[in-house]
């Protein structure tokens, strides 16, 4: 295998490294234009995310979107299929994959020319889709996401060689301080924190119910935080946060009574497939990360967009 520059679930622990790619990508060297100003560029080099609060939230579309996530969750038989993923304790949905090939109107939403272009101008030019689900957690029950970085999984699970993928995560539901938030750490993105462990056969069995292995240990989290501590973006349906493949994130248990779904489409560079998994595993199942069905992605109808119709 090839030197690998982000080496990590070893046996002996490893320190943090500096990151050895660029956060804002190019295209031959010159930058893509798109709908991101530089100050949106600079805040998204430093924090390594991009919060657009409400920016969808009138839309009809969200009624719709939240109305396709409603079926899924009474679909008892599809909660079998190994794309749904259940809630350990309460056995209610906590994760549908492939959603865009599910949902024509997600599917539409992955091309929307607002959330593409920005896309496209962080990654420096053509992307597909890596993975996309929705994450659920429903009101009193709902269950957290450890911290980690999905670079870290995508990279020695899925065999991801660069940090070249961006993930568009878009509320479905309000996101507030009760009811269990995507919390990130601001500049994280900038460091590769290596996790302790080997990976088990099937891991992800267990991890997309309750994440172990690829999980940074105490002493990492806490230097990272307490340089610009954690954030956790609140706001309405149709809010969208886009943020880099590896800014750590984690989110808590939802003790509210309002449930929070939140979607996410994760655009990877065609320049950034997936190759052997540097850690030596087998590769994960196509719904977790595409390998084979790549399809570059064009806009719905350039210069508008899909959500705001
Ligand atoms: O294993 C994965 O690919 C994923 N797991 C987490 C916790 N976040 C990103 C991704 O969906
Ligand atoms: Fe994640």
């Amino acid at each position: 295998m090839l030197f690998d520059e982000y080496p990590t679930r070893t046996e002996d622990p490893l320190e943090m490294v500096e990151r050895k790619d660029p956060v804002v990508h190019a295209s031959n060297g010159s930058m893509v234009r798109g709908p991101l100003g530089e100050k949106a560029l600079g805040r998204y080099r430093r924090d390594g995310f991009l919060w657009f609060e409400d920016l969808f939230s009138d839309s009809p579309l969200m009624t719709e979107l939240l109305e396709d996530l409603r079926a899924l969750e009474r679909d008892t038989e599809s909660l079998r299929n190994e794309n749904f993923v259940t809630d350990r304790h309460s056995g209610a949905l906590r994760s549908v994959f492939g959603i865009h090939e599910i949902s024509e109107r997600f599917d539409r939403l992955t091309r929307d020319p607002l959330v593409l272009g920005m896309v496209r101008q962080l990654l420096g030019g053509d992307v597909y889709i890596h993975q996309s689900r929705i994450n659920d957690k429903a009101g009193f029950s709902g269950g957290g996401f450890n911290w980690h970085s999905d670079f870290e999984t995508w990279h020695s699970e899925d065999g991801m060689p660069r940090m070249r993928a961006v993930s568009a995560s878009l509320m479905l539901t309000d996101n507030n301080e009760f009811n269990g938030p995507l919390m990130l750490i601001p500049g994280s993105h900038r460091h590769f924190v290596p996790c302790q462990g080997a990976t088990p056969t099937n891991n992800w069995k267990e991890s997309l119910k309750d994440q172990r292995i690829g999980v940074p240990d105490e002493q990492a989290l806490e230097a990272l935080t307490q340089r610009r501590g954690i954030r956790a973006p609140k706001g309405g349906a149709g809010s969208l946060l886009l943020f880099e493949c590896n800014t750590l994130h984690a989110s808590p248990q939802n003790l509210s009574p309002w449930p929070r779904a939140n979607a996410f489409f994760v655009y990877n560079s065609v320049e950034n497939g997936m190759q052997q998994p540097y850690g030596g595993t087998a590769p994960r199942p196509e719904f977790l990360a595409t390998r084979e069905r790549i399809r570059e992605l064009d806009m719905l109808n350039e210069g508008g967009t899909v959500a705001m119709r």
